[in-house]
C-alpha cells in the first residue's frame, strides 16, 4: 500500500485490531458517527488513517483544502466523501466539516498521522455514554512526540499552557489541553457554538465556547504523534497574534447565547445513555 519513500505511522498496527464501538444497545439504536478529516497535500499520509477511521464511521468525510497533491483521488479511491474547503484554513474546514456531516456524533482527526484512528472508541465512549458533548484527546494526558524538540514548539506548548489555565481558572475547570485536533462532539453541540474561526485556533474557540455555554466537555488521552511525511506548515510567528486575539475574546469578551435546544439535548444524552445500557 506504500512506495519505500513513503514512512508509515508509528501506530500503524501490525496486528489485528479492535474495531468495534463501546455500545452495546441494538445497531439500529446507536448515533451515526462521522468522521471528518481535513486534508492540505497529505497524499503521503491519508491512507493509514483513512483505512483505520473507517472500521468507526457511518460517514467518513475528507474537507480539503485545494491541495496539489494526489490527495483527494486518494480520498475518494478510498471510499470518503470528498469536498473542497473555502481556502481560508484548517478552521474553515471543520466548520464545512460540520455543516455537510449527518451524523450525530462528529469524530476531527488530522490528515497528517499525528492521531491514531484507534482512540476513536475511546474519544466517543463518554458520548455514547451519555456523559459528555464533547470530548477532547489531551496530549497532557496521552503524550506527544512534537511538544518539546524545538523552540517553536516550546513556544507553542507554553501558550497553549496559559491559555488552558487560564480557562481552568476563570470557568472552575481542570483542562489539560485546548488545542488538540483530534475530538469528538456531538453535532447539535458542534452547530450550537456557531464557530467562527477561519484557522487552527478553531481548537481552542471549541473548548472555550463549549465549557462557557454549559456543555459537558470530558478529555481522554491521546497520543500525538509526529507527523509521518512533509514538513509542519504552522509557523508560530504568523499566528500568534491570532491565537491571543481569538483566546481573550472567547474567553472574556463572547457571551454565550441562550440555548432554547439545551433541554432536549440533555434530554437526547439521557436517551442515548438508556439505549447503550
Ligand atoms: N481542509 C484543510 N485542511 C488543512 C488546512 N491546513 C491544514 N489542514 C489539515 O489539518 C490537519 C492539521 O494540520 P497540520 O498542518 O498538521 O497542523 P498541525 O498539526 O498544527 O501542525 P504540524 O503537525 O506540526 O504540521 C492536517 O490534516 C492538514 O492537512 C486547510 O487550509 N484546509
Ligand atoms: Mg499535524
Amino acid at each position: 500500500m506504500t512506495t519505500p519513500s513513503i514512512r508509515l505511522p508509528a501506530w500503524y498496527p501490525q496486528a489485528p485490531r479492535v474495531t468495534t464501538l463501546p455500545w452495546s444497545g441494538t445497531d439500529t439504536d446507536r448515533p451515526r458517527i462521522s468522521v471528518i478529516v481535513p486534508t492540505r497535500n497529505e497524499e503521503a499520509n491519508l491512507r493509514p488513517v483513512l483505512e483505520l477511521a473507517a472500521a468507526y464511521a457511518d460517514e467518513l468525510l475528507v474537507v480539503d483544502g485545494h491541495s496539489t497533491d494526489a490527495t483527494r483521488e486518494i480520498a475518494a479511491a478510498m471510499g470518503a466523501r470528498v469536498i473542497l474547503d473555502d481556502g481560508r484554513g484548517k478552521g474553515a474546514a471543520i466548520r464545512r466539516g460540520i455543516q455537510e456531516s449527518t451524523g450525530d456524533i462528529l469524530v476531527f482527526i488530522d490528515g497528517d498521522g499525528s492521531h491514531d484512528p484507534r482512540d476513536i472508541p475511546a474519544l466517543v465512549a463518554p458520548i455514547l455514554a451519555g456523559e459528555a458533548d464533547h470530548v477532547s484527546g489531551s496530549r497532557m494526558l496521552g503524550g506527544s512526540d512534537e511538544l518539546h524538540a524545538t523552540f517553536s514548539q516550546f513556544i507553542r506548548l507554553f501558550g497553549s499552557q496559559v491559555i488552558t489555565l487560564s480557562v481552568n481558572y476563570t470557568q472552575n475547570v481542570r483542562l489539560t489541553d485546548c488545542q488538540n485536533g483530534f475530538r469528538a462532539i456531538r453535532r447539535e453541540v458542534a452547530l450550537a457554538l456557531d464557530l467562527r474561526e477561519n484557522i487552527t485556533t478553531i481548537e481552542q474557540e471549541m473548548v472555550i465556547k463549549t465549557v462557557r455555554s454549559g456543555y459537558r466537555l470530558v478529555e481522554v488521552p491521546t497520543h500525538e504523534y509526529v507527523r509521518a511525511n512533509g514538513e509542519s506548515r504552522f509557523r508560530v510567528r504568523d499566528v500568534w497574534w491570532r491565537y491571543i486575539a481569538s483566546w481573550l475574546y472567547y474567553l472574556f469578551i463572547w457571551r454565550p447565547k441562550r440555548r432554547p435546544g439545551r433541554q432536549a439535548l440533555l434530554k437526547a444524552s439521557e436517551d442515548t445513555a438508556r439505549c447503550s445500557q
